[in-house]
């Protein structure tokens, strides 16, 4: 009989687990569920769906190797009921075992589901905590209780401390300071060569996955091929090596510049593979440090890096956990207009938009600044309900979980939190976009221009939006200055801005 069924989900595709240590090959079954339900709650892209289903069928053949019993419900199994529930279900009837074991979900509504199986299954469930993450859930509470503000630069520094990276013997920061930003976010200039991230040929299991997909979901926004994500250990572990090799040393330099025709610039493409679990996210940031200490990379690409992981992701999933589930429905301005169709079809005269939503239906990718200061400023500056644009942004990216995926949208990128996450809006007008990629070059509008039909309309945008929250905004000290400028602008050039921005949103949109 068996002992234990082992149930690891998705995006847990890692030996790494609790469950599997402590598990016993002789008397324990792995469970794994292809289900309709988590591919559809949101429509994922397509290949990010390839990606996650070829993932899962090659962890389960890795584990059987090993010499666990799988049990694995493929999407196409005649039988497959479609959601985690009644797959859940089936197979204890299946296995009769005595309790069912598990890691943490990273979701909170998938949380929720399994909190019920207990009294709804009448079997024990044992939860474990999910190793993976630098930070446990209490710690992070601990450390957010009482503050007034939860500033992740602090919490960074907690994380430096607890794992030793890029810390001298003295205990302090390696350089003297713990952030070397202001070295960073350079304009890309002049000739630059630019590296590839690595691009895995599909195996029979991955055409396979690739031709499922195609049918089952080809209503499903993005293309399916080409297809060229890694899907096991192996694969991601080559490309992270591909990245350090050729782009690591120049990350931190240019990891806010954005150009037309470079979709990755010296970005690591390696989110998708730690989110599944493919990638160690502190192996990671332990193998940068190495290249640091050894000469190869400067401070300022290995701390900008490793801040990214132990830093901001870390931090995304402690307010995740700490403020769901009324992180959700939280809508600071009241924004409620409707996102705009071109985020689906990238329809749109503007050069920038337009490039960062076909990369995205290209490639389930766009990197930190194009979804930050592209997509998201636009949605944020035209006021667009923030739970459209976090489905949208949970939608279609590879890498995207609502753990990591929401904090990021609804607060760092909307506000929609009223300010938790970040201490001002991210909204710009076009004057950023311009200093910090190409795309002003060839756009139908002119960044130059303030108002008129030709104007970039990030320019109008910008102010309407100041204006149109500046009762909210008007507290804030990093604003004082942009209101001043706004208080001595003559009216007709404020009347101006208003009336092309109205035009805009009435004609353009
Ligand atoms: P690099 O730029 O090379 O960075 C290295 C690694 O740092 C990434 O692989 C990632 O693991 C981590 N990282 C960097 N920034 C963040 C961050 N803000 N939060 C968490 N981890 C970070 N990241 C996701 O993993 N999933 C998401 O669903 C997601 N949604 C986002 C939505 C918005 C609106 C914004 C502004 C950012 C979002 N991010 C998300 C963060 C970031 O954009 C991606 O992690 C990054 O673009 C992934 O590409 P990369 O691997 O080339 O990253
Ligand atoms: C994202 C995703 C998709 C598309 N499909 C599945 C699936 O069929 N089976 C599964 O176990 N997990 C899937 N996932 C990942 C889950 O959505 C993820 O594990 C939960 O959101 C919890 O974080
Ligand atoms: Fe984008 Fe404005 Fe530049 Fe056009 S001019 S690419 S809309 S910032």
């Amino acid at each position: 009989m068996t002992k234990s069924l082992i149930l690891i989900l998705g995006d847990q595709l890692t030996r790494n687990l609790k469950p599997l240590d402590l598990g016993d090959k002789s008397s324990d079954v792995v469970l794994m569920l292809e289900v309709q339900e988590e591919a559809t709650y949101v429509k994922h892209h397509k290949k990010k769906i390839v990606f996650l289903f070829s993932a899962m069928r090659h962890f389960a053949k890795a584990l059987e190797n090993e010499g666990w019993d799988v049990d694995y419900v493929a999407l196409d199994d005649q039988e497959n009921l479609g959601n985690f529930n009644d797959e859940v279900r089936r197979a204890l009837d299946r296995h009769t075992p005595e309790r069912l074991v598990m890691t943490e979900p990273g979701e909170f509504r998938v949380r929720e589901m399994i909190n019920s199986w207990p009294d709804a299954f009448g079997i024990p469930v044992d939860i474990m905590a999910d190793h993976r993450f630098i930070a446990s859930h209490d710690e992070f509470r601990g450390w957010a209780d009482g503050r007034k503000q939860l500033r992740m630069e602090y919490f960074y520094r907690l994380m430096r401390r607890k794992t030793g990276l890029l810390m001298n013997n003295e205990g302090e920061p390696e350089g003297g300071k713990w952030n070397f930003d202001s070295e960073n976010r350079k304009p890309p200039k002049g000739e630059m060569s630019f590296p590839t991230p690595l691009k895995v040929k599909p195996d029979a299991i991955t055409q396979e996955v690739i031709n499922l997909v195609g049918e089952r979901f080809s209503d499903h926004f993005g293309d399916l091929e080409p297809f060229w994500f890694g899907v096991t250990e192996a694969d991601a572990k080559k490309a992270f090596d591909v990245f350090i090799d050729a782009a690591l040393p120049k990350f931190g330099d240019y990891q806010d510049a954005m150009l037309e025709d470079q979709r990755f610039l010296y970005h690591a493409v390696i989110s998708h593979y730690i989110n599944a679990g493919l990638l160690n996210p502190l192996d990671v940031c332990q193998h940068i440090a190495d290249e640091y200490t050894a000469g190869r990379v400067p401070l300022n690409a290995a701390e900008g890096f490793i801040r990214q992981i132990i830093g901001w992701r870390e931090y995304v999933r402690g307010i995740y956990w700490l403020k769901m589930p009324g992180y959700l429905d939280q809508n600071f301005f009241g924004a409620s207009k409707s996102l705009p169709d071109f985020y689906w079809t990238a329809d749109t005269q503007m050069a920038c938009l337009r490039a960062a939503v076909t990369q995205t239906k290209e490639e389930a990718y766009a990197h930190h600044i194009q979804r930050l200061m592209i997509t998201g400023n636009f949605a944020l500056i035209m006021g667009v309900d923030p739970k459209q644009v976090h489905e949208w942004y949970l939608a279609v990216y590879a890498d995207a979980y609502e753990w990591v995926e929401l904090p990021n949208t609804l607060g760092m990128s909307q506000f929609a939190d009223g300010g938790l996450l970040g201490s001002k809006p991210y909204a710009s007008s076009g004057n950023y976009i311009n200093k910090m990629s190409n795309y002003c070059k060839n756009c139908r509008y002119d960044v130059k221009q303030k108002t008129g039909d030709d104007a970039c309309p990030f320019n109008p945008l910008y102010w309407d939006f100041m204006i149109r929250n500046r009762k909210k905004l008007n507290g804030n000290p990093r604003l004082g200055q942009i209101y001043r400028n706004w208080d001595r602008m003559d009216i007709v050039k404020q009347t101006a801005y208003l009336a092309t921005a109205k035009k805009f949103l009435d004609e353009i949109i």
